[in-house]
């Protein structure tokens, strides 16, 4: 069987999916697409076979002809289509963030709850990235003692202009606080963000680098040094020292060449270059789960939890204080949570 694929949102994530829904991964097709700049959305829909053009999200939902949804719009409209599918009863994949609010995560948390079932994958791929799941296995395996703390960097080379010193958290540090939470199953109990001094290269106002402290609830620190302007290539890290031993993120796939007295090997250039092979594995689990009627990996709970944790994040930015986060009561539909499901 096929899986029919309506993609709202074809800006640079949503045609890259389309790509790979198209060109890479088998099961599924993509059988609509849409935006808000529709120009856009016509040239996308021209390069595919057999693909509908709609004029919205909600007409592309309502289509017969479309099984499952991918939301790959701008992060306030995520909401309103994530929504719309739960009430049609349909598979959505969400781009992260799930929703910018602890409230509208919260919507689609009680939809999903009262639909009884799971519809929603939020596109946290490093957990499907195969070093970050080298480095759970290890601490899983417990081969090297309990975690006590991580260290993280997470560099971007550039940002475009309408970048702010929040979405240094709320966009990007947003995936290192997920990962936190998957590498240690576990939720994050407070926030701390400390501002180093300003790199030249930051505009005016804009706070870049930042050290992000997350204080996980069993008492394992996670230090986040993120920065979006770090000029050199995009550059992901990633060490937790436990008891026994140590285990980090290995450089990325790719040859390591050593000529006279030096070695050298190449730094991805972005996150589609870095995380490529993740968004294919997280697709393919997406496009299985949703084939059969189900969803798999990141939850609206997790997406709904980030949000949370980035709030706090934002909060502890102004008032440089240690922020605490104050989560909901999960529901039972997440208790047994398949994004916990180890792939190694
Ligand atoms: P983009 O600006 O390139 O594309 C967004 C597209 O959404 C644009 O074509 C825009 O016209 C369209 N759009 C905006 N409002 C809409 C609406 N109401 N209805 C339909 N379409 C609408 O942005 P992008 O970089 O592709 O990011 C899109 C989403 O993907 C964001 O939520 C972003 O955080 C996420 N993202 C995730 C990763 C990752 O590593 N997982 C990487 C990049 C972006
Ligand atoms: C971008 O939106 C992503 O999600 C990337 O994974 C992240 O590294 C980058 O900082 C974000 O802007």
């Amino acid at each position: 069987m096929t899986l029919n694929v309506g993609v709202i949102g074809v800006g640079m994530i949503g045609q890259d999916h389309i790509r790979r829904l198209t060109h890479v991964l088998s099961g599924a097709r993509v059988a609509a697409v849409t935006d808000v700049d529709l120009d856009r959305a016509r040239t996308v829909a021209d390069d595919l076979p057999d693909a509908g053009l709609h004029a919205s999200g909600a007409e592309l939902i309502a289509d017969p002809g479309v099984d499952a949804v991918v939301v790959t719009s701008w992060g306030p409209t995520h909401e309103e289509y994530v929504l719309a599918a739960v009430a049609a009863d349909k598979q959505v994949f969400c781009e992260k963030p799930l929703a910018t609010t602890e409230e509208a995560c919260s919507r689609i948390v009680d939809a999903e709850v009262a639909a009884g079932r799971r519809l929603v994958m939020v596109g946290f791929m490093r957990r499907y990235d195969a070093q970050y799941n080298a480095v759970k296995s290890t601490i899983v395996g417990g081969g090297i003692g309990l975690p006590l703390m991580m260290h993280a960097s997470h560099r971007n080379p550039s940002v475009p202009d309408f970048f702010t010193s929040d979405m240094i958290i709320n966009d990007s540090t947003v995936h290192d606080i997920d990962t936190a939470r998957w590498l240690f199953d576990d939720e994050i109990a407070a926030v701390t963000v400390l501002k180093p001094r300003v790199s030249s290269k930051a505009r005016p106002g804009f706070n870049d680098p930042l050290l992000v402290l997350l204080e996980m609830s069993s008492g394992v620190l996670v230090d986040v040094e993120a920065s979006v302007n770090s000029g050199f290539a995009y550059d992901i890290r990633g060490e937790i020292v436990c008891e026994d031993g140590t285990v980090e993120l290995s450089e990325s796939a790719g040859a390591i060449v050593k000529k006279a007295g030096h070695f050298s090997g190449r730094v991805p250039a972005d996150w589609r270059e870095r995380f490529s092979r993740a968004f294919d594995t997280e697709f393919q689990a997406w496009i299985g789960a949703a084939t059969a009627g189900t969803s798999t990996g990141p939850s609206a709970w997790d997406g709904y939890a980030a949000t949370v944790v980035c709030d706090a994040g934002l909060a502890a930015l102004r008032s440089g204080a240690r922020e605490p986060v104050t989560l909901r009561d999960k529901p039972d539909l997440y208790k047994s949570d398949p994004s916990r499901e180890t792939r190694w």
